[in-house]
């Protein structure tokens, strides 16, 4: 049986298809992005762990928020998700000062709207985990919001869900990865609603590509972390002197490896399953 699949929109990294009025399908490829540009080699797997972990994490946060997930393929990279209304409003949950919190940090003292104690360090840990939103941005990068900018976007008494939920879902996710000596530094959900205007949570989830993993062995506040996947090609790239504007450069086998061998990592300390296994049969990440 064939299937006419209408391409809808393209992520850095994924492709969303049309299956029919109800249901799409997620595609994750093996392209990697590092300092926002997509480099001309691909890391093999990528798309299947990525895949897997969200799908891991979709069936062990069912009782937080529902989701989007009806079922995995065969390939390991498609997930067949319901079709969704989206908020208009990337939710990010910070548990560390890394990035644009880190940035907005330095200028204000606080971020998006979240005054934060003085003297924090560069990738410190913070007191509580914080909801930071931010607007989806067509072009460009996403912007900070504070809580009445995000208010406006998707109405008071769904604000107040969403970040209830994002944080619950973060509280669960973090402690488990860093019990896996994985330390999740931020991360960024989507949500949609059904047709009856529940809350589901959709795109991916906890995936390194959504969040900042920090090997918790070395973690060390006071300046920038190692990331627990990209770091050899974000090395490779340093070492080249290339400038980070496209196009960008072909990673060398050695860097290839060792990337594709972190993920494959990831995913077996976060999911306690063999990766071999996930290959054989997708479906055993949720159950
Ligand atoms: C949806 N995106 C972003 C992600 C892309 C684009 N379940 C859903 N229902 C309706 N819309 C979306 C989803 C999901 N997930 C997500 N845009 C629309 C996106 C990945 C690849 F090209």
């Amino acid at each position: 049986m064939s299937e006419a699949l209408v391409h809808v929109a393209s992520g850095k990294v994924r492709e969303l298809f049309t299956i029919d009025d109800e249901r799409l399908l997620l595609v994750a490829s093996d392209r990697i992005s590092t300092f926002d540009v997509v480099l001309p080699t691909e890391i093999p797997d990528k798309g299947r762990v990525l895949t897997g972990l969200s799908a891991f994490w979709f069936a062990r946060t069912r009782d937080v928020c529902s989701n989007h997930l009806l079922g995995l393929r065969a390939d390991g990279r498609s997930t067949e998700c319901r079709r969704l209304e989206m908020l208009p409003l990337e939710c990010v949950v910070r548990g560390y000062l890394a990035g644009s919190g880190w940035k907005d940090y330095q200028r204000s003292g606080s971020t998006s709207g979240h005054a934060l104690p003085s003297g924090l360090r560069e990738s410190d840990e913070l007191p509580q985990p914080i909801f930071t939103p931010s607007t989806k941005a067509t072009t460009g990068h996403d912007e900070n919001i504070d809580a009445d900018a995000a208010i406006q976007l998707v109405g008071r008494e769904r604000y107040e869900e969403v970040e209830r939920t994002a944080l619950e879902l973060y509280r669960m996710a973090s402690e488990h990865a860093a019990a896996h000596g994985i330390l999740i530094a931020d991360t960024k959900f989507e949500f949609g609603l059904d047709a009856d205007g529940a809350l589901v949570l959709a795109d991916e989830a906890f995936t390194p590509d959504s969040s900042r993993f920090w090997p918790a062995d070395e973690y060390e506040p006071g300046g920038t972390q190692p990331s627990f996947d990209k770091q050899f090609v974000r090395d490779y790239c340093e070492s080249l002197g290339w400038g980070k504007t496209p196009p960008g450069p072909e990673l060398p086998e050695e860097v290839v490896t060792g990337t594709r061998a972190r993920y494959v990592e990831a995913f077996e300390r976060l999911t306690g399953i063999g990766f071999d296994e996930y290959l054989t049969d997708p479906e055993v990440v949720t159950r």
